[in-house]
């Protein structure tokens, strides 16, 4: 059955609905409720982990009975499991709700197959409706979601010659001012900012995201990774988000206790040692390389050991876009599908 436009513009509705959500551990969903005329007769969204789905949250605004053969319309197609609260497509099954209209697969293996559970029950499903638009609101929980952990951005500086300092480790300014606010663009995009303990005592950042002197509307959290502790009076404490210290090199832990806290994405700014260990570990989506025309030689590299031995072991990765800032070429890659095929000259 095609979506009429009755159902489109609930499913504009829920969008907004949705947006009301936290962003967090669950997704933001909206629900809205038509009668079989054809009117709004409840409306719903989720408000956050432990609490009612959106489409649990609409219907109990509705007495028993007057849900039958009503439509749902949701930003997400209703779950199927029991998580900490019951299967969505079973309390619109048993609503009597006749037809449901979502924009989103579920891609959780235990939530997903809400669809087949409600068509199994005679109840008639459409799916895809504005999908683009509420990709927009949730995309950054589905790839988090799909990966099991937040998406991650590694991110550095460097000389044309590979270098992230010079040789007393002075590393301001490498890259021109265009350069630094496309950083501080991107900082702001990020659920969290990530650095080891040797960045904090080496340049002591601030961790915000700035446009000049004024801090962006969104700040990512600061993230602090490593043994050594952090000054009392370090900039990072006062950052307008009390900043995380994770005391391990274990970055697989780190990014499952991120991720159970509900940040969908990171951006890790470094230094060289925490970059190169997020690379080793399989841990960087994208890899953001600023190159400036300066040459600095010596010791101080970008990236130190990334478990590279032999050319057949090189890191291979696709390049997204190149990006002119100013005199700095910014390179936006992700690693190449298949490092070993490409590493054997197969690809
Ligand atoms: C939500 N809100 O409105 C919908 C969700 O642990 P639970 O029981 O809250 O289940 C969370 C999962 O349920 C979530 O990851 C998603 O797959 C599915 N649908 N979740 O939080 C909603 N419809
Ligand atoms: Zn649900």
């Amino acid at each position: 059955m095609a979506v009429n436009e009755t159902e489109r513009r609930a499913m504009a509705r829920a969008l907004e609905l949705a947006a009301r959500g936290p962003r967090g551990v669950n997704p933001q969903v909206g629900a809205v409720i038509l009668s079989p005329e054809g009117d709004v007769i409840a409306e719903g969204w989720h408000h956050g982990a432990g609490t009612p789905h959106a489409e649990v949250d609409a219907l109990s605004e509705l007495a028993p009975g007057t849900a039958q053969g009503a439509t749902a319309v949701v930003t997400l197609e209703p779950c199927n499991h029991t998580g900490r609260t019951g299967p969505c497509a079973v309390a619109l099954i048993e609503a009597g709700v006749a037809r449901v209209v979502y924009a989103l697969d579920d891609p959780g293996v235990a939530s997903g197959g809400g669809a087949e559970r409600l068509r199994g029950a005679g109840v008639s499903v459409d799916a895809g409706e504005q999908a683009e638009v509420a990709h927009e609101l949730i995309g950054g929980w589905l790839t988090a979601q799909q990966l099991g952990r937040p998406h991650i951005t590694v991110k550095w500086a460097q000389s044309l010659d590979g270098r992230a300092a010079a040789e007393d480790g002075s590393s301001q300014w490498i890259t021109g001012p265009d350069a630094r606010a496309d950083v501080h663009r991107r900082r702001s995009a990020a659920d969290a900012i990530v650095v080891g303990t040797g960045t904090v005592l080496a340049d002591d950042p601030a961790l915000t995201a700035r446009d000049g002197d004024a801090l962006l509307p969104h700040q990512p959290i600061p993230v602090v990774i490593g043994s050594r502790p952090t000054p009392p009076d370090a900039a990072v404490h006062r950052h307008p988000h009390p900043p995380l210290f994770f005391d391990t090199h274990d970055l697989d832990a780190v990014t499952a206790d991120l991720h159970a806290r509900g940040i969908q994405s990171l951006f890790v700014e470094g230094g060289p040692t925490l970059a190169s260990a997020f690379i080793e570990a399989g841990l960087a989506d994208r890899v953001l390389a600023y190159i400036a025309p300066v040459l600095l030689g010596g010791e101080r590299l970008a990236l130190t050991d990334i478990g590279v031995a032999s050319i057949d072991q090189a890191r291979r990765l696709t390049v997204d876009e190149w990006v002119p800032l100013g005199p700095d070429l910014l390179a936006i890659a992700h690693p190449a599908t298949d490092n070993r095929l490409q590493n054997e000259g197969a690809l």
